[in-house]
């Protein structure tokens, strides 16, 4: 039989294109073009393309029935999306041809594209990771669905005033959302609280508070349109609507109360991703999603099979972090209470289902829940995780009296997700390592072969092909079609590494994409930038563990430089720095305010005005990263070694073209291993040496003392310098760096700035850069979220990719 091609579905005429725009602006919109404002054509173009998505959709789904497939969850407390419209008309095929029609009726495409809104359902990496792996499933051909909340407002929209960060909410869902398809008949009641009954054995949990989660649904579709799923996001509703007493009874507030309660659940994301709160809301929002989740896989698996006993040979659910760690529980629950299986079936079918993945050792963003709290939100889960631990007590008689799901009135959800898990992984080799050895000696001892690793991946789709249309070209014109989905071919660019010509081109694309960015970044913050100076490029959550802090100290340690010899030769630069701080985190909002204070006297000072311009746009997101990745030079990811999981940034820059400094830190340390030791600007402590200078009790002082551009740049600060309306405005901060310093900023500095001068020095041989940037994306294919997914369903899902010919 030969297989149906949806790819010839996707071929369009552009008058076809064009009848079905002013169709739907017509229709949908009920807008005469002549009437139609840019929110129109959005929609109208918006509602085309989805069209398109309809058909691959369709068959994907009904080839995933009538094969019965076995089908991967990916539950995630975020999805950093971003912008839809382009990148389903990259992965379609027709972003030139509505360019083209587009055109002819007048609208420009890239105004439609700025237009939307940018659906931020994340913090950072850990939601753009969960947004790069739904697409390469998509390109893949791994049948699946993610699920999330649909959050009515997303990530903080930050500003600045005064230099200050100031956060407004986020209103994404103002205007209609094309892209999506409300399911209201797809609803599932949410309990919380109450109490549990046990008569004659069957437990039972009455719940003292019910919402219904209902689906909403977004199509992704994968590198030309061979295969979609679907993300489905969680909305809150009220169970019984409105008090029509309270109503009529005038008492209009009361009467609007269960679904304000409601509603609260899928309001807002919360705007912290690494520290942990121990808040009942976000509890509730964690189990909201899970158990919403897990009734629908739970539906969708007896619509055709009988026996819950054969689960694991159809779904396998991935926990994106502990966030939906209550889903050991709760599917355990489910088997038992309302399908009547006894525990220890449950628990092993439960193993069989469950896979978490760790995004980070910090202990503070380590999730842990009060006893109290999970007994009274969730008591029937409660009993269960303790059933849970003494059943791994038991199993295990020589497990150390000091591990336990359960200690000190606390529940540890990283113990209860690997206990309920067949495998944990963590996102680079480094990390993966330090999961086993720090984080979960114990079980690992007891588990041995549970902790693998697979690690992160970018989607080249999003992040090269749709964000860098002229490195994109480029590389198609050198080493032909197929790279997109096959990115190990960049490694063909290599042979043309030695042509001038090449290089040449590879230059002129990165200066292109500099001369868009440096007009954006003159509308965006007024500051001029010459596009012959480097682009130094951290964009990021703020964290004083990614230390943007050590960066912008060595920004002043250079000014200070140029200043006191302004004959010099330099190499000039501009700075650019992109991240939002947490609301709550005061160290994180000084550095900002510090990075923007700095930014305004350095970018006014006439010395060093043809040396150095600190940039820091503000409000960063996905969108904003498409523009400053394609045009940097430099990518700094100078995290303290240990510190940062993986890092996917990282990733995209280099793929785009850039050198990076960095640490042994995360992926760096893969990067550094593919892209070439040679093209990389390796420095500081590794890890193990981070841990022991910490021993040392004077390792700031010591540091400091020792370097006399770090004394001055920290006496600058201190005294006032860039604050002189506020003189001892970061007296607390220089104070932290001398006296603690827990990130090691002192006791790296002068590695890192002898690592600047290296790459000054390779800046001014302009031929040498480029071939060093070419060989950084040349052999940067590994770092494809392709790659990383087909790990995960080789390693941990035992999912046949559907694409591929044998499967
Ligand atoms: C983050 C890590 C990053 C990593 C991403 C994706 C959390 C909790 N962790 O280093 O800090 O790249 O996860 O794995 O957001």
């Amino acid at each position: 039989m030969t297989k149906h091609d949806p790819v010839a579905d996707l071929a369009l005429s552009s008058e076809t294109l064009e009848a079905e725009i002013l169709r739907h602006l017509k229709f949908t919109l009920g807008k005469d073009p002549s009437h139609a404002a840019l929110y129109d054509w959005r929609m109208a173009v918006s509602y085309t393309l989805r069209d398109r998505v309809v058909a691959p959709w369709f068959a994907a789904t009904r080839r995933t029935w009538a094969e019965d497939r076995k089908r991967v969850y990916y539950l995630s407390m975020e999805f950093l999306i971003g912008r839809i419209l382009q990148d389903a008309a990259v992965n379609l095929g027709l972003n030139d041809l509505i360019d083209d029609v587009l055109g002819r009726l007048g609208v420009s495409f890239s105004e439609l594209v700025e237009d939307e809104p940018d659906a931020a359902l994340g913090n950072g990496g850990l939601g753009r990771l969960a947004a790069c792996y739904m697409e390469s499933m998509a390109t893949v051909g791994c049948p699946g669905y993610g699920y999330g909340i649909r959050y009515e407002h997303g990530l903080f929209r930050q500003r600045f005033e005064g230099g200050r960060q100031v956060e407004a909410p986020e209103d994404w869902l103002n205007t209609r959302n094309p892209w999506e398809f409300d399911r209201p008949e797809v609803a599932y009641e949410i309990g919380f609280k109450g109490h549990v009954e046990d008569r004659e054995g069957r437990v039972r949990w009455i719940p003292g508070e019910t919402v219904v989660a209902t689906a909403h649904d977004t199509p992704v579709i994968g590198w030309r349109g061979r295969w979609a799923n679907t993300l489905r996001l969680w909305g809150a509703k009220p169970t019984t609507l409105f008090d029509l007493g309270r109503f009529n009874r005038g008492d209009y507030a009361a009467a609007a109360e269960p679904e304000a309660l409601a509603r609260t659940l899928s309001r807002v994301l919360y705007p912290d991703d690494t520290t942990y709160q121990g808040k009942e809301l976000r509890l509730k929002q964690e189990f909201f999603l899970t158990s919403a989740a897990l009734q629908d896989i739970i539906r969708r698996f007896l619509d055709t099979h009988k026996d819950l006993t054969k689960l694991a040979d159809l779904v396998a659910v991935q926990m994106n972090d502990t966030h939906p760690a209550i889903a050991g529980p709760e599917l355990i629950r489910l088997l038992c209470d309302e399908h009547a299986m006894d525990f220890d079936t449950a628990l092993s079918i439960t193993q069989g289902v469950l896979a978490y993945t760790n995004h980070t050792l910090m202990p503070e963003a380590l999730e842990r829940w009060a006893t109290y709290l999970m007994g009274s939100v969730l008591p029937r889960h409660m009993q269960i995780i303790e059933h849970i631990d003494s059943w791994h007590r038991r199993t295990f008689p020589n497990r150390p009296h000091w591990v336990g799901i359960v200690k000190h009135h606390e529940v540890r959800m990283g113990d209860l997700a690997f206990v309920t898990s067949h495998k944990v992984n963590g996102v680079s080799a480094l990390h993966t390592d330090l999961v086993k050895e720090t984080l979960f000696p114990e079980l690992n001892a007891l588990h041995p072969g549970r902790i693998i690793n697979q690690t992160n991946g970018v989607t080249p789709r999003r992040w090269l092909r749709m964000a860098n249309p002229a490195l994109s070209s480029l590389i198609t014109e050198t080493i032909g079609e197929g790279w997109e989905d096959d990115a190990d071919r960049l490694t063909e660019l290599e042979a043309h590494v030695a042509d001038a010509g090449f290089l040449d081109a590879f230059g002129a694309a990165k200066r292109a994409n500099k001369e868009r960015l440096v007009a954006w970044l003159k509308d965006e913050t007024g500051v001029s930038a010459d596009p012959a100076a480097m682009f130094d490029v951290q964009v990021k959550r703020i964290h004083e563990y990614k230390r943007q802090l050590m960066n912008l100290l060595q920004t002043v340690a250079d000014w200070h430089v140029m200043r006191e010899a302004p004959n010099g030769n330099y190499v000039p630069r501009v700075k650019i720095f992109g991240g939002k701080a947490a609301p709550g985190y005061y160290a994180a909002k000084q550095i900002i305010r510090l990075i923007n204070d700095v930014a305004r006297v350095v970018n006014e000072d006439p010395v060093t005005r043809d040396w150095l311009k600190i940039a820091y746009p503000p409000n960063y997101n996905v969108s904003k990263a498409e523009k400053l990745i394609p045009a940097a030079d430099l990518s700094e990811q100078i995290s303290t070694a240990g510190k940062e999981a993986s890092g996917t940034g990282n990733m995209k820059f280099a793929l785009n073209g850039a050198l990076t400094i960095g640490t042994l830190d995360g992926a760096n340390v893969e990067i550094r291993e593919r892209v070439g030791a040679e093209n990389f600007f390796l420095f500081g402590l590794t890890a193990e040496e981070a841990a022991r200078r910490r021993e040392f009790q004077d390792h700031a002082r010591s540091a400091i003392l020792a370097s006399q551009p770090l004394q001055d740049v920290l006496q600058m600060i201190a005294e006032g310098r860039f604050s002189p309306e506020e003189p001892n405005r970061y007296h607390d901060l220089v104070h932290n760096i001398w006296n603690s310093d827990y990130f090691l900023v002192a006791s790296d500095f002068d590695a890192y700035s002898a690592a600047q001068r290296e790459v000054d020095a390779l800046y001014a041989r302009p031929a040498d850069w480029a071939r060093r940037a070419a060989l950084n994306t040349a052999r940067m294919g590994f770092f494809s979220s392709d790659r990383a997914i087909r790990g995960y369903m080789k390693d941990i899902w035992s999912v046949k990719p559907a694409l591929d010919p044998e499967a």
